[in-house]
């Protein structure tokens, strides 16, 4: 029997094009395709062909595009992000005063896994409590913030807060005032007649008259006025409202007494009153009609009225008294006379006791007659 000697075939130097894109190496029998990183065998197990890991993954390149490349992918980052060192990932931009720091590479995932990290927090606002002056300090990574209070204004960095200027914002904040620029605030100097009511801002008007802070005279009007008040007397009364005197309305002929009746001064105004023979309230009176008021009122006589008053018309042998109020015997004929008291002594006796004594008439408006005989 013949042996035969079988004898290996070298498949890769027989076949220069084995295993494209990799490395052929002959085994016993047979051959093996090596192929580099990012490659893979084909089906046939004769060449190696790129792996499209973009095709083979969704995670790749988050926060970027996926690029596949012979044997491997880099990824084109998005705006705002930016490639790892191996360009197989994007990550984003650390503030200025962090830095990358690379904590391994995910070999199953091919991630190179980058933190931004920043240097070591420190908390300004406790170390320094007045670094906000004016305002609360918020520690932040890297930083701090300040927010400012009520009056206050934070710089553009936001790292100190500035006092607002009210005077210079608003020249009319301390109107009837002037204006004090205070840190956080400001304070209104107000002119004489002027406060700063609670509540509000600027410079508010004293109501002096309200407050009884005047010197009027107690009959005057208390008048407010903007930054003061004024002082005016009262009807009836005269003077600068600081003193006030009685108005004389008689003696000024201001008075609207009827023509019949008295003027009566008195303190801020004046009485009317109607004269004898006239009745009214003073600003109007009218005459009394004392005739028919008392019809026995001219015995011997016929009464008439007047304006006034009235008169007494005697009856024939009667006179009328010296006002006319009453008539009275007329003149005797000598040796008789009349006396021209018109009060009524006590009867005299007459020198000759034959004649008739005095006689007097009791009426109390008549005169007196003396009835004596001449001697
Ligand atoms: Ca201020
Ligand atoms: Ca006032
Ligand atoms: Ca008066
Ligand atoms: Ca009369």
């Amino acid at each position: 029997m013949m042996m035969k000697n079988c004898m290996d075939i070298n498949e890769c130097e027989r076949d220069p094009l084995l295993c494209r894109g990799g490395i052929c190496m002959n085994t016993d029998g047979s051959f093996e395709c090596i192929c580099p990183p990012g490659h893979e065998l084909t089906a046939e197990g004769n060449t190696c062909i790129d792996i499209n890991e973009c095709s083979l993954s969704d995670n790749l390149c988050r926060n970027g595009r996926c690029v596949n490349v012979i044997g491997t992918y880099q990824c084109s980052c998005d705006s705002g992000f930016q490639a790892t060192p191996d360009r197989q990932g994007c990550v984003g931009e650390c503030s200025s005063k962090g830095s990358f720091q690379s904590l391994g590479v995910s070999s199953s995932q091919r991630w190179m896994i980058l933190l931004c990290t920043a240097t070591p927090n420190i908390d300004e606002c406790e170390d320094n409590p007045e670094i906000c002056d004016g305002g609360q300090c918020t520690n932040i990574p890297g930083e701090y913030r300040c927010l400012c209070f009520d009056g206050f204004m934070a710089s553009l960095d936001m790292k100190t807060c500035i006092d607002v200027n009210e005077c210079d914002l608003n020249p009319n904040i301390c109107l009837h005032g002037e204006c004090e620029n205070t840190k956080g605030s400001f304070i209104c100097h107000c002119q004489l007649g002027y406060f700063v009511k609670k509540g509000t801002t600027g410079c508010t008007d004293i109501d002096e008259c309200e407050i009884g802070a005047h010197n009027c005279d107690m009959h005057a009007s208390c008048i407010n006025v903007p930054g003061s008040f004024k002082c005016k007397c009262r009807s009836g009364w005269l003077g600068d409202g600081l003193k006030c005197n009685d108005l004389d309305e008689c003696a000024t002929e201001e008075h609207k007494c009827n023509l019949n009746a008295n003027c009566v001064n008195t303190p801020g105004s004046y009485r009317c009153a109607c004269r004898d023979g006239f009745n009214g309230d003073g600003f109007s009176c009218s005459d009394v009609d004392e005739c028919a008021d008392n019809v026995n009122l001219c015995e011997n006589g016929q009464c008439l009225n007047a304006p006034g008053g009235y008169r007494c018309e005697c009856e024939m042998g009667f006179n009328p008294t010296e006002d006319s109020k009453a008539s009275m015997v007329g003149t005797i004929p000598s040796p008789f006379q009349i006396p021209s008291s018109p009060t009524c002594p006590q009867p005299a006796p007459c020198a000759k006791p034959t004649q008739p004594s005095c006689q007097a008439y009791p009426h109390t408006t008549c005169a007196l007659l003396h009835l004596c005989p001449l001697l």
